[in-house]
């Protein structure tokens, strides 16, 4: 830029700080503060990386807020190539988290000076609301399906069904809290067995029941959670083609994106994959081969709004749509920039919606709403969440894992 453009005026970061917080689960925030006086603004990041939050805590108070200090905050891109390239190790979960929280802070710092909500700054709303589908689960057919029926009455109009397998004593997806699952369950990881010949045969049945019992106007999701081999994810697909589902997540682990061509090769169940990915990397082959339907990215685990928005435009050339994660260990702060997100994008599919507890939402209070099967992040200026730092610092940092699963035979598995 030659110096005698005209320059903006600078909205210099002068503090940054993360917020560790326990209010029944553990989430990292990111607090980028700028100017001073009657001047002075700041931004919210997520930095939640569920089992490994204290890494991302250290990775950005150790690491990245001394170089923060002094930028213009208005420079997100610059920023966020400055993180991104300058770190020289690329990608990876927790780096990618990290900059997520900077840049979903910078989003928010930039639209409160814009005076508008986010998804204005990103080209304004696409859709008049965010359509979500909640999570129905129950030990048995008959208890999932009783779930889903309270899911219809409260305005879902897509669900994810998840139910026990007979002959398992847990299995992923089925709490014992109804609306509030939090998988990590403990101070050292909780070892789950799983069988994929007891499995198999079971979710047939379960949306054979479900469509009987729930009909044909409302959009139905599993999530296998990783557990099979593709050959196994293809028959699975097929056993589901009767039942239509809107997608079939995570059938198969995807470091392979290869995985996706053979089980494509044989159903037309929609599949969803990407809660776990963490940049473009991890899906360019699976969406310019069409082999996927939905992406499942999200804002706070793979590189935030700036990164998350090339997802979104890759997919769009060719006809995937997005499925953001939207888990209870992603905070109100990423719920609120994937609404603005989901709002502005050409290609939203649909947006899961996993509830926070009443203690979670008094920590970080929020513009967002349900209405109708619908959520919107509302007009405030920014993201349109906060985070109240005398509750947030009553809820000290619990150490707590996510399960780590094993066959029958006692050898690992994918949890
Ligand atoms: C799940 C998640 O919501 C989903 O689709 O895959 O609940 C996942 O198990 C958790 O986010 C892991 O922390
Ligand atoms: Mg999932």
């Amino acid at each position: 830029m030659s110096d005698t453009q005209p320059k903006a005026a600078a909205l210099t970061i002068t503090a940054a700080r993360v917020i560790v917080t326990c209010p029944g689960r553990n989430f990292v925030t990111l607090k980028i503060e700028t100017g001073t006086g009657a001047g002075a603004s700041y931004g919210l990041g997520d930095a939640t990386l569920n089992g490994r939050e204290l890494s991302v805590a250290s990775y950005l108070t150790d690491h990245i807020i001394p170089t923060l200090i002094g930028r213009d905050a208005h420079q997100i891109e610059d920023i966020w190539q400055y993180l991104y390239r300058g770190a020289y190790w690329r990608r990876g979960p927790v780096t990618m988290t990290a900059i997520a929280a900077v840049d979903m802070a910078l989003w928010d710092i930039k639209a409160k000076a814009a005076g508008m909500p986010l998804y204005q700054l990103l080209g304004g709303a696409c859709r008049t609301g965010v359509r979500v589908y909640g999570h129905a689960n129950g030990e048995s057919i008959e208890e999932t399906i009783a779930e889903a029926q309270r899911y219809r009455q409260m305005g879902y109009t897509a669900i994810r069904l998840q139910a026990g397998v007979p002959g398992l004593p847990t299995t992923y997806g089925v709490s014992r809290d109804k609306m509030y699952y939090e998988p990590a369950d403990g101070a050292l990881p909780t070892e789950n067995r799983w069988s994929t010949s007891k499995y198999l045969p079971s979710v047939p049945k379960l949306f054979e029941a479900a469509r009987a019992a729930l009909g044909w106007d409302v959009d139905l999701l599993h999530d296998v959670h990783h557990r099979l081999t593709p050959i196994e994810a293809a028959r699975l697909g097929r056993d589901l083609e009767p039942y239509r589902l809107f997608w079939l997540e995570d059938s198969v682990a995807a470091e392979n994106q290869a995985n996706f061509r053979l089980i494509r090769q044989h159903t037309t169940t929609p599949l969803a994959v990407g809660e776990v990915f963490n940049s473009i990397w991890d899906c360019k082959d699976l969406i310019e081969g069409q082999l996927i339907d939905y992406i499942r990215t999200t804002v706070v685990h793979a590189g935030g709004i700036t990164h998350l928005r090339r997802i979104a435009s890759l997919a769009d050339l060719y006809a995937v749509k997005t499925g953001c994660h939207g888990a209870t260990d992603l905070s109100p702060v990423c719920m609120a920039a994937a609404l603005h997100f989901n709002l502005s994008i050409p290609n939203f599919g649909l947006q899961e919606y996993m509830r926070h507890t009443s203690e979670t939402d008094a920590v970080f209070p929020h513009a967002y709403s349900f209405a109708n099967g619908f959520l919107h992040p509302g007009n405030e200026p920014g993201l349109g969440v906060d985070i109240d730092e005398p509750l947030a610092a009553k809820y000290p940092y619990k150490r707590a894992y996510l399960p780590v699963n094993r066959l029958e035979d006692g050898s690992m598995t994918n949890w």
